[in-house]
């Protein structure tokens, strides 16, 4: 059995938005997860690894303090607590490593419909209804801007009707919560999505070996999630063409085929999707039996 020091612990959100995909790409990597009944952990089945389940806003702190070697977070949790921690004299001890494509949204600054916006100066003594104090009050710094910051914890939206507020700043996804409440978006002060972050404290051998192997294959599961399998045959005479037609494809494999000596069979890993338009400009280039296949793993 092995210790919980040689034992991986990666910080997940509980309940949220980012919980299904973060857990979903970990098991894509291979783990099996029991899921215990309080699901505070869930312990790895196959390999030393454990999921601490907690809010999201706590998983940079948890990181950053050693308690877990890896998180699974939205990048505007990661900077807001980046610069909470810089404005207490103290330095987020995590690094960045991978952006995760899921939980994509902006930190955008709304206000109500009949607001006239020209820009940051327009924020000019001002008061912003935010959960983001800490970037925005960045964003304000390096705009050379006077706005008072009110803290929201929630249902920020409301602070404007509220007489709380001219502006609010909040993530936007779709932006209907924004419509629903009358507001209107300005400006955007940063895009985010779900990132991994690792502590930097240092592991020992055996567990940064882990770390490492569960990143690469964490890193083969991104890489698949674009690319596909295309088959094709070709006239030889044609390849060059063919080949600059294969989207973001490296060098093809070229297979004799039986019984002719000017065709070919051309198999390529594309790593972008492949349109019905690249199939067709394909053919048009003389190939045919064109065949594309998702890619379940792979491992560079
Ligand atoms: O309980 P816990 O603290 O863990 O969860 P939470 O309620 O703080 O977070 P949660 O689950 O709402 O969001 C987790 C992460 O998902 C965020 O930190 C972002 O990185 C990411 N994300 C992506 C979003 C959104 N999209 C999003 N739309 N987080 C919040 N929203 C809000 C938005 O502010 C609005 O109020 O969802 C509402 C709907 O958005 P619209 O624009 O589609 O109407
Ligand atoms: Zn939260």
């Amino acid at each position: 059995m092995d210790t919980p020091e040689q034992r991986i612990q990666i910080a997940v959100q509980k309940t949220g938005r980012l919980t299904e995909h973060s857990i979903d790409l970990l098991e894509r990597c291979g783990l099996m997860v029991t899921k215990s009944k309080d699901r505070l952990i869930c312990y790895g089945e196959n390999m030393p690894i454990d999921l601490l389940l907690v809010r999201d806003d706590d998983i940079p702190g948890l990181v950053s303090e050693d308690v877990c070697d890896l998180g699974i977070v939205g990048l505007n949790i990661v900077e807001e607590k980046r610069l909470n921690l810089e404005s207490e004299g103290r330095e987020g001890l995590f690094k960045q490593i991978y952006e995760l494509d899921f939980g994509h949204c902006r930190l955008a600054l709304a206000a109500p419909e009949t607001t006239e916006y020209a820009g940051p100066e327009s924020l000019e003594n001002k008061r912003i209804a935010t959960s983001y104090v800490g970037i925005v009050r960045k964003y304000l710094k390096d705009n050379d801007i006077n706005a008072e910051t009110v803290y929201f914890s929630g249902a920020v939206e409301i602070a404007p009707k509220l007489g709380r507020a001219d502006y609010i700043c909040d993530l936007v996804s779709t932006g209907s919560t924004l419509k629903a409440n009358g507001l209107t978006e300005v400006d955007v002060l940063m895009d985010s999505e779900a990132v991994v972050i690792q502590t930097q404290a240092p592991l020992g051998n055996e567990k940064q070996a882990l770390v490492d192997k569960i990143l690469q294959r964490l890193d083969g599961v991104l890489q698949v999630r674009e690319s596909k399998y295309i088959m094709l045959h070709a006239p030889r005479s044609a390849l060059a063409k063919i080949r600059d037609l294969l989207p973001g494809s490296e060098a093809p494999t070229v297979l004799p085929l039986d019984g002719t000596d000017d065709k070919v069979a051309v198999h390529a890993v594309c790593r972008e999707n492949v349109f019905w338009e690249t199939l067709e400009n394909l053919k048009a280039a003389g190939a045919s039996s064109l065949l594309v296949l998702p890619v379940e793993k792979m491992l560079a």
